[in-house]
Parts: C-alpha cells; structure tokens; sequence
C-alpha cells in the first residue's frame, strides 16, 4: 500500500479524491471538463454525442482509478492470473454496465438531468462494436464480467479488429446485404491505446543452428499495440484488463529477402503487416482457412505470451519456470492454439529451458474448451503454408507429434489405425496440422461446454484421446451474466425480483432466485411478471414500427428465434411450421380466425457470406414474411418479422419481451447455447430439442416448464443412416408436403431461389428437417393452449427465472477457477481512511 505518513501521497490522494467524488455536481463538472478539454468543444454548446462521449471518459477516470489499484495490489501478493486467449470478445455496448458495474446510476442519472438529458437517450448514442461472431465471443465476454465481479485476477487477450461483423441489411427481395462496419468512426472512449507495450511479433524466414541452439531468422516482423479496456466487477473496485491488440509497421527492416536494396517491396511488405487486424472473420463454425486468419492467430497469441513472459520475468521478477505457478492461459477453442508451440520456442531457444522442463511447464499452463463438434469448424493447416509462415514452429510440433506418437505407442502396441488418427499432423493428399489434437496434447484439461457435449466429445470426436488421458477430459457447462442479461436489459422484472427477495444479492448470487418458486402460484406476483412482460413487448413492438415501419399486435405470443443462421440450428424448421400455419389459418373461417392465438414470430440473425444455405433461408424469411403481413385475410392473427442486423444491444431488448424462444437445433449439433439461458432468465420458457444445455435447463426448470420435441441424438444418428440410404419420403408428412408445395408452387417467389435448402428435405436431409417436423407442430399446438392458460403461462415464466440459477456464468467461472486454473479470488483489501 501507499505510504500516507508521506506529505506528497496525503495531497496526491485528496485531489484524487476531490476530483472523482461522485455527487451529480462532481459529476458535471467531470463531465462539462471533459467536453471542453478532451473532445474540444465548448461546454456552451455541444450535443448529445458529445454528452455520450464526455459521460464515458468520465466513467473512464474512475475506471482507471480503480484498475491502477487492483493492479498494484495484484502484484504485491504475486497473484495467480487467468489469461483469457480468444479472437473474439463480444462486449456489446460499455457505458450502462460500467456504471450500474460502480453503482453510480442514480448519480449520473440526476447530473445528466441538470446538463438536459435521460440516461436513456444518452445510451443509444453508443455504438456496439460487434468483435465476434456469436456463442463464442459472447461467452468470452461475460467471463470476463464474472471474472472481475467475483475478483478473480485476470486478462483477457484479443484483437482489435478495424472492421467488426459486418452489418447486416434486407435488400427489397428480402435478401441479406453485407455492409462494413468500421466501429472506430463512432468514437471509442472505452480503449486506451497503451504507447508502453509494442511488442514485435515475427514472421516467415527460417532456422539456423548456432551451437547445437535452433534459431529462427525471421524475415518480418510486426508491431503488436496493446488497447486496453477496462473490466469492472459488480458491487466491487477490482478492475480487469481486456488487452486487444492491433498491428502496426514496425520501424526496422527486416533481414533476409528484403535487404536487397528492394526498398518499394519492403514498403509494401509493411503496409501488408498494417492490415493483419483489419477485419474479423464473419464464419461461426466454419474454418475458411484463410491464410490472413492463421497469420491473425499467430500475432495474438505470440504478442500475448511475450506479454505475460515479460510480466512473470520483469514485472514479477520471477524465473520463467515460475510461469505455471503466476498464470492459467485459457484457450478459447483452437485459435490461440499456436501459442502452445510459441511457449515452448520462447522457453527453449531464448531461455535455454530443457525440452522436457519446458513441455512441463507449457502443459501446466494451458488448458484448451471446445466448442463446437462439426467438422467443418475444426482448424487444420497445410503444412507447406504454416511452415513458410513459422518455420521453427514447424519443427517443434513436429517434435511435439513425435514425443506424444512414441508415447501412445507405448500404451496401445500395434495399433497403427490410432497413431494415425491421433497424430498431429493428417496425412493425406495435402498434410494438415489439426490444431484440436495440438491443443489437446498442449494442455492438462481439456473440456466442452455442457454436458452431453463433453460426453459427445469422450465418446466420439476425441475418443481416442479419452482413453488416453479420461483425467484431462472434463465438463464445464456454459453461463451468463445476470449482470447485463437481467440486471441492465429488464430492469422492471429486476426490481420486481429485488422486492420479493428483499434483497438484491441474487445478481451476484443467482441461486437466490430458487425462492421465487414460492411466488410462483401468487396471484399478485404473476400479474405483476405479466405486466413487466407487457411492458418489454411494447418496447420491441415500437422499435419494430420505427425501423421497419410493420405493425405487430402486443395481445399476441412472441415467439423468438436469434442467433446466427445456420442449417444446424434449424431456423427452417421454424419458417417452415410458420407457413404450414398460415396456410392453416387461410383455410380457416373468419369467425374460428378470431379465435386462435395470435403469434408474432420474430428471427434475426447474420448468415456468413459466403454460405449460401444460411443465406437462402434469410431469404426465405423474409420473403414469407412479405406474404403473411400484407395478407389482409389473415389480420392479426399470424405476423411474421426478420429484424435485421442482430447483435448483443438488439438482444438486451428482444429476449425481455419474448414469450416462448425457440431453440431447435437437431439432437447433438448445438455444443451448448447461451441464448436459451438468458430467455429463461427472463421468463421464457424454451421451445427445443433435447440438445446442448436444454437438457441441463429442463433439468433445472422442469420439463413441464419447458417445450421439449423431438429426436434425441441417439434417434439421430439413426435416422441419419435411415435418411442416406432410403430418403425421406417414408418421414415427410401430408403436413410438410403441403408446405413443400406452397414454396413450389412459387407463393414466396422464383422456387429456384429456395430450391438449395428444400430439395435437400426430400434426401438425405442431414438435419433431421422432415423427422422432427410432426413433433414440432405438434408441441406448438401445445403452446398454444397453454398460452391461453394464463394462470399456468404466468407459473412457468415464474419456475424458469427460479430454476436459472445454475446458468450463471459466476458458476462456470467458479468451476473453471477451482478445476482448471487453481486460482482464487484477491479482492482489493478496503482503503482504511484513518491512514490519510
Ligand atoms: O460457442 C458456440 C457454440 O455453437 C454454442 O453452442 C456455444 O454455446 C458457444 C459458447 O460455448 N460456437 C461459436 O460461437 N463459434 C464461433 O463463433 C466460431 C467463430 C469462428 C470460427 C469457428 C467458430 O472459426
């Protein structure tokens, strides 16, 4: 700690003091200094972007107060880290969390009144930078949310890409369009670029041996810039850092190819190393294998192991062997994969670490989460391509391969079949390193993301490496953040929660919400979660109006589809029950019309560019869409929308007003959800398959709160077979016939435009499309009647918020923390005023 007997720190800390104090006439005096002399204009006559902008650098200030001491205090107890490594961090918008995160809402709320302006309004001026792609960044962010709420030390280490996700428009035909996104134009008051920490990352050239070493003479080298944002826990002043990194030219000209006096081609080799963190990768689950992506990869992974090293050695001042004691590295599947072999290189060819103290020390510290089993999104690199690009990496996978090879062979004698399927490399027409079985072998715990995921993984897509090692293998079912999915997006229903429980500590402890079970049958409780419901679906309803100009009914069942589009997750298994529905109701008489449930059907979702499938069923939404709303016959009865450009701010106002979320995806594809767990906590009860954590949540809440239909994955993968080999005309229905032919016959447009994603239906049919469709109708006629239920509707909204508790993401960290990484929490010790 500070020295207070000293005069200078005693001033330091009362102007420190003075300056953040944080009563609303502090606060605009912050904020007004701010418009004047950070943004340059004139506290007389600014508008309300730079409200929003002045409004975050003041909560910056205290943020890097607070972060300052956190990090001080870390490092005087030497505290283990966790490093977080990913290429994606889905933060959505910052300024609502960090100042709910500091408790400040009523203090900024009243400043910003007196200066002319809502909290509200001042919000939406934000832009949400979108630096992932879905699941996986999402996760990754609120991890770090509980990471700092529950003070655990940590980092997390990502890219700051220049272009985001793309945004996503609906041309006229209802096609989706790709715009960029370049984030930054809209200000980012949330990173500060740290002018200290540059740190060169190499590329291509080749290995030398000088005195039995191996050295790499690398041919380029880029700059790593680090741009910190700043992490704040719930109720508390740890503050967590989010490294990203961009890519600059470095100054010096590389050795090598270069030096020939070739001056324009180095100049455009370094403009080349300007773009590396240009753009994200818009594919969920799928692996382009671009070559800037490995390239991408490498920067962040070996910029943020020289990071950590130079914290250990110089920082810390500890040996390098001290790294597994100082530091959990995390994998975030196997992008950062290649900083297995970096450690190891670092440790070996600069540290003069021997081969085996070295693997020890590189495998004590990583640990690798899967996400996904499709085939298509597991990583594998040429060879030829990732060996020109890292040739002393090369080398020593190859050395990695060999060691483990020799070793399995040790414990499976004359079993070729399996040393080929474990090896690191695929052979075949072209070699592959496959970064799945290098982050296995790289890591002491390797685990997927809920349970019959991890199962899935032991028993097929890693089984050899199960028997190997079952200690290595473990489940840590995903979570997510009450603090921004309840908290900040629903804040009536989080008030409502608050007065029942008399306390608010379920937003750090969720479990607390197991006693609204005892206020599930009460009258006043259940009009009260009706009303709240009402209310959040009025919300969306005017969003709708004023972006798409459509009008949707609020006495009607929301029933929300969001996510990415994929043939997976089954959004046309959806579209297509919505057509079979709206053909049911054209049949029907006026006066029976007026009788059904009415629905409101809402998606969003961004397909990949270049999957046509994805694409296809966009269009195809929408082009219903078009049909069913301007058909008069049908009124209010069934409406159906596609709001474009889904991201986490457009969630934090559907998911509150949903209904029923429809998490679909056949048995054994989707490795977990998030999604699903935020709709439960906002009382939405799900309708889904047995896949991913539905089934822990149907455990949690109760399969009669739930809506569950469908093939389990063992049914699946029989019908799988069953559908290769016969087609599925003995499974398609009078039902999904019909709809087929609404869709040929040309109701939503040209056939050929749809042809892609039906034709298949009626083969192979690989996502079980015409096997689950019976079922599916079926359990929406169940929705339905129990919708009109009221009584029963409001109980099962009630029993899903109670039985959420487990899908906290405090709990997941909590898991990771105790069976993972070995690291406690180091909450800043309380600044004893008496010492000033
Ligand atoms: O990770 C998702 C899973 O599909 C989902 O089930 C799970 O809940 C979530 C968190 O564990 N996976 C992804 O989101 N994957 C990607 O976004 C991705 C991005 C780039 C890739 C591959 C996958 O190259």
């Amino acid at each position: 700690g500070l020295d207070f007997q000293n005069e200078k720190n005693q001033l330091l800390w009362k102007l420190m003091s003075a300056y953040l104090d944080s009563n609303p006439t502090c606060i605009q005096r912050q904020i007004v200094n701010h418009i004047e002399y950070t943004i340059a204009r004139s506290r007389f006559n600014f508008d309300i972007f730079g409200a929003y902008l002045a409004t975050s650098y003041s909560v910056r200030d205290r943020l890097i107060e607070l972060w300052n001491d956190t990090q001080q205090h870390y490092h005087h107890v030497y505290a283990k880290q966790v490093y977080y490594f990913s290429v994606e961090f889905l933060l959505g918008r910052f300024l609502q969390n960090a100042i709910l995160n500091l408790n400040l809402d009523s203090n900024y709320r009243d400043a910003l009144k007196g200066l002319g302006y809502t909290m509200e309004e001042i919000y939406e001026q934000e832009y949400d930078p979108a630096l992932g792609n879905g699941g996986l960044g999402r996760l990754a962010a609120c991890m770090l949310d509980s990471l700092s709420s529950q003070n655990y030390p940590c980092w997390g280490y990502g890219l700051r890409y220049n272009y985001g996700m793309f945004k996503q428009e609906i041309d006229d035909d209802g096609k989706q369009i790709e715009k960029v996104d370049y984030w930054l134009t809209h200000g980012a008051p949330w990173q500060i670029e740290n002018m200290l920490i540059q740190i060169p990352v190499h590329f291509y050239g080749h290995v030398i041996s000088i005195e039995n070493k191996r050295k790499w003479v690398s041919e380029l080298t880029v700059i790593a810039q680090a741009n910190d944002i700043f992490i704040p826990g719930y109720g508390t002043d740890n503050t967590n850092t989010l490294r990203l990194w961009s890519s600059k030219p470095s100054t010096e000209f590389d050795l090598g190819r270069f030096n020939q006096g070739d001056y324009y081609s180095a100049l455009s080799q370094k403009q080349l190393s300007e773009n590396l963190t240009s753009v994200l990768y818009p594919d969920d689950s799928t692996d382009e294998g671009r070559k800037l992506r490995l390239q991408q990869e490498y920067f962040l992974s070996s910029a943020s192991m020289k990071d950590i090293i130079r914290r250990v050695t110089k920082s810390y001042k500890m040996p390098i062997t001290d790294v597994p004691k100082l530091c959990a590295i995390q994998l975030n599947d196997t992008h950062p994969a290649i900083a297995i072999p970096e450690l190891m290189r670092i440790l070996i060819d600069e540290y003069d670490v021997k081969w085996d103290q070295a693997w020890d020390i590189t495998t004590q510290t990583f640990a690798y989460t899967n996400h996904t089993i499709l085939p298509e999104a597991l990583e594998k690199w040429d060879i030829e391509y990732f060996q020109t690009l890292f040739p002393r990496h090369m080398e020593i996978i190859f050395e990695i391969n060999w060691k483990f090879l020799e070793f399995v062979k040790s414990k499976f004698p004359n079993d070729n079949d399996r040393y080929s399927r474990m090896s690191l490399i695929e052979e075949g027409f072209v070699k592959r390193v496959r970064m799945s079985h290098l982050a296995i072998v790289g890591s002491h715990a390797v685990n997927g993301v809920a349970g019959i995921h991890t199962k899935i993984l032991e028993s097929t897509l890693f089984k050899d490496f199960y028997e190997l090692w079952p200690e290595k293998f473990l489940n840590v079912t995903n979570g997510v953040t009450p603090r921004r999915w309840l908290n900040q997006a629903n804040p009536l229903l989080a008030e409502a929660i608050t007065k029942r429980l008399g306390t608010s500590d379920w937003i750090t402890n969720l479990n607390l919400l197991e006693k609204l079970r005892n206020f599930a049958d009460d009258q006043e409780f259940q009009t009260q979660f009706a009303q709240i419901k009402m209310e959040n679906k009025k919300r969306l309803r005017e969003y709708i109006k004023k972006t798409m100009n459509i009008k949707i009914p609020i006495n009607a069942l929301y029933d929300i589809h969001i996510k990415r589009i994929h043939l997976y997750k089954r959004q046309l298994l959806n579209i297509l029950s919505v057509i079979y529905r709206y053909l049911t109701i054209t049949k029907m008489k006026k006066e029976d019309r007026e009788k059904i449930v009415k629905r409101v059907v809402i998606f969003a979702g961004k397909s990949a560019p270049a999957y046509k499938e994805a694409k296809a069923v966009v269009h195809l939404i929408n082009r219903v869409s078009y049909v069913i709303n301007n058909d008069p016959t049908i009124g209010d009865a069934l409406k159906v929308v596609f709001v474009p450009n889904y991201g986490v701010s457009l969630a934090e106002l559907l998911i509150p007003a949903a209904d029923i979320s429809q998490q679909v995806s056949t048995a054994g594809t989707e490795a977990s959800g998030t999604g699903n767990m935020k709709f439960v906590l906002n009382g939405a009860p799900i309708l889904g398959t047995l896949d991913g954590a539905n089934i822990e949540i149907a455990e949690c809440v109760g399969k009669e709160n739930m809506f569950i239909f469908g093939m389990n994955v063992e049914q699946v993968n029989k019908a799988r077979i069953e559908n290769a080999n016969k087609g599925t005309s003995h499974v398609i229905t009078r039902e999904l016939k019909s709809v087929i032919a609404a869709i040929k016959g040309g109701l939503f447009g040209n056939y050929l435009d749809f042809s892609i994603i039906i034709d298949p239906l009626l083969s192979s049919d690989f996502f079980c499309v015409s096997n689950d469709f019976d079922d599916y109708l079926k359990t929406q006629e169940k929705v339905d009647q129990t919708f009109m239920n009221k009584k029963k509707w409001n109980k099962m909204g009630i029993m899903n918020i109670a039985g959420s508790g487990f899908f906290s993401i405090d709990r997941t960290i909590n898991e990771y923390a105790k069976k993972i990484w070995s690291v406690s929490p180091q909450p800043l010790p309380p600044m004893n005023e008496d010492d000033i």
